[in-house]
């Protein structure tokens, strides 16, 4: 795919370019920091080679002025966490964007799948319940909640519009897993038991991978999707396309998805 190449992948979300800017800091700080102490390190074995009329000798240092060059990276480090640790992290994690201007989806992890849950047309998540999990009925959705009739789930595709926050309610079924798109510098852990909240804005349209950033399994390698961004038409066209099929089997139960 052409958006991974040597450098970052491109950058696909709203907050894509403000991750970034911390990973050239850092990189740009460690250059810096090797460049010196090589210099640093060259000149000490000139000046101090061995050589007639030398002799080794031990000489007084001065502690604290010996320490200066950490002092001087554990400022760089401190000031980083102020300036763009926190600030940037207050900003992306500690709030949420508003459910109504929002695509919410449920995501739901499970070995060695994505699987995503739209509310259908009516915005409205059906109840789901663990015991009515089957093939056809992978996130266990009650065909008997009215909200769910027009519920869709897709495996491992998703859809969304660009320039549109989507809000994402991240869960697993079975062990840890980790929600990542590189592409969108999105990076959460999907665990057991528990409903994580995740948003990101999809700023570019085009075909993106979704993997699986923690050892699940066998299947981990293999625990990748698709995440499509399209305009908006043609996200709403796909979004009723994919009203699901359905046919009441003798259970009553819907039977296609
Ligand atoms: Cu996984």
């Amino acid at each position: 795919m052409g958006n991974y190449s040597w450098l970052l992948p491109v950058q696909a979300s709203s907050f894509a370019a403000r991750i970034d800017l911390g990973l050239w800091i850092i990189h740009a700080a460690m250059i810096l920091i090797f460049v010196l102490w090589t210099i640093f390190f060259a000149y000490l074995l000139v000046a101090y080679r061995q050589r007639d009329g030398h002799k080794a000798e031990r000489i007084h240092i001065d502690h604290w002025k010996s320490l200066a060059p950490d002092a001087a990276v554990l400022f760089f480090e401190l000031s980083v966490v102020a300036l763009y640790v926190i600030p940037t992290w207050s900003s992306l994690k500690m709030s949420l964007p508003d459910e109504k201007d929002s695509i919410v989806v449920n995501i739901v992890a499970e070995q060695f799948n994505w699987n995503v849950h739209y509310p259908g047309p009516d915005g409205k998540f059906g109840k789901r319940s663990a015991a009515l999990i089957d093939f056809s009925n992978p996130l266990g959705i009650d065909p008997t909640d009215p909200a769910g009739a027009d519920d869709f789930v897709t495996v491992n595709d998703m859809h969304f519009p660009v320039g549109k926050p989507v809000l994402a309610r991240l869960s697993s079924k079975d062990v840890i897993h980790s929600f990542f798109i590189p592409a969108f510098r999105i990076k959460q852990d999907a665990v057991p038991g528990m409903v994580v909240p995740l948003w990101f804005e999809p700023t570019l349209e085009g075909d993106y991978e979704v993997t699986c950033a923690q050892l699940c399994g066998v299947g981990h390698a293999i625990m990748r999707a698709d995440v499509k961004v399209q305009s908006r038409t043609d996200y709403d066209r796909w979004f009723a396309s994919m009203a699901p099929v359905k046919k009441a089997g003798p259970s009553g139960a819907t039977e296609e998805w």
